[in-house]
């Protein structure tokens, strides 16, 4: 049980109090899934401290944690909660440093007063989130299905003349009639020379025939997040587009190929520039090749040459290396996959071939 582990730490960070914030850590240690509420986790018991509009929720989905309507402590939620740590008599409470904003803090200690410490802490929740446990596993693989199922949907609808918007639209329709829950984050839907932008948002942009489609995009099942790119060529792809495919294509290979518990992410970076070393193409490639996955989207581990993450067995996560020449296009590639004893298992199917359609 995370609860335990985090009470654990607690003990021996001399601490009596903590304070979740983050809405991902929140849903990892209680199972609520709606937004705007917080833990109070004390060793003795945990608070669920909301408001009225999910009271009804928190009950239904966390029925052993006590539920708390801050509104009835304090006008605040800052003076709600040090409402109810005075009441707990708590001495030391670590706080989300990442996911306090400035006033708060400010708020909460002087509602705090002399009574109580104030412990900012980071990356907590987010150690234990790393490693993923079997029933998060089996979500992240069916979340990875829906999206394979998904874009094989939409690479019937692409053709010239639909926009960029328009695209991204249908495949969020294609998402939740797989299954998908409701709430995907953005996707990148991005044709012709925008496919250069990295996180490029869709446009008015009709596709034409010649255009690179770059598709980054992810479903959620039951809060467990997809996230995959495909590249593909509207009509015949040019030799110079084929090039680059094929210097992409190598670069996800070599990738996946130094994926293994014990490697270190600056390592599995070093492995994805070789095939495109001494190349045209070295230098347009970007550094952030890879990332953890689960409850959200760019969690530990983070895949760079500047990241000193190590893989082990148990993790979830993308490898997506790319190139991109301005005023041009980009071609990326991204699975999702699990790191295994011997290497990893690829949750992502759909083939990494060119497809021009
Ligand atoms: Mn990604």
């Amino acid at each position: 049980m995370p609860l335990t582990k985090l009470v654990e730490y607690l003990r021996s960070e001399g601490l009596d109090g903590f304070i979740v914030m983050r809405t991902e850590n929140v849903r990892y240690l209680s199972g609520y899934t709606g937004e705007d509420s917080y833990l109070l986790v004390t060793a003795a018991r945990t608070l669920f401290v909301t408001d009225p509009r999910y009271t009804e929720q928190a009950a239904q989905e966390c029925p052993e944690l006590s539920i708390v309507n801050w509104r009835d402590e304090s006008p605040t939620l800052p003076g709600a909660l040090a409402s109810l740590a005075k009441k707990a008599g708590l001495k030391a409470v670590g706080f989300e440093a990442d996911y306090m904003t400035f006033q708060a803090h400010a708020a909460m200690a002087e509602a705090f007063g002399e009574g109580a410490r104030l412990a900012p802490t980071a990356g907590v929740v987010e150690e234990y989130r790393k490693i993923k446990r079997p029933d998060e596993i089996a979500k992240l693989r069916e979340s990875c299905a829906i999206a394979d199922r998904a874009l094989a949907r939409l690479l019937d609808d692409i053709r010239p003349g639909r926009t960029e918007k328009e695209l991204a639209a249908l495949l969020a329709l294609h998402l939740v009639r797989e299954g998908s829950d409701t709430k995907p984050y953005g996707g990148i839907l991005i044709s012709g020379k925008r496919t250069s932008l990295l996180h490029g948002i869709p446009s008015e942009k009709p596709v034409e025939k010649g255009d690179f489609v770059l598709i980054d995009f992810g479903g959620q099942y039951r809060g467990y997040l997809a996230d995959m790119t495909r590249t593909v060529v509207v009509g015949k792809a040019t030799d110079e587009q084929r090039e680059v495919y094929e210097y992409e294509r190598a670069m996800v290979e070599a990738t996946l190929a130094a994926i293994r518990p014990g490697v270190r992410s600056k390592d599995v970076f070093a492995a994805s520039t070789k095939p495109i070393e001494g190349t045209k193409y070295f230098g347009y490639h970007y550094t952030g090749i890879g990332h953890g996955i689960g409850l959200f989207v760019h969690e530990l581990p983070f895949l760079s040459p500047r990241s000193d993450d190590a893989l082990a067995e148990g993790m979830v996560m993308t490898v997506e290396p790319g190139i991109y020449v301005p005023d041009w296009g980009g071609v990326r590639i991204e699975d999702q996959l699990l790191v295994t004893k011997d290497g990893y298992d690829d949750f992502t199917s759909s083939t990494k071939e060119l497809l021009e359609i």
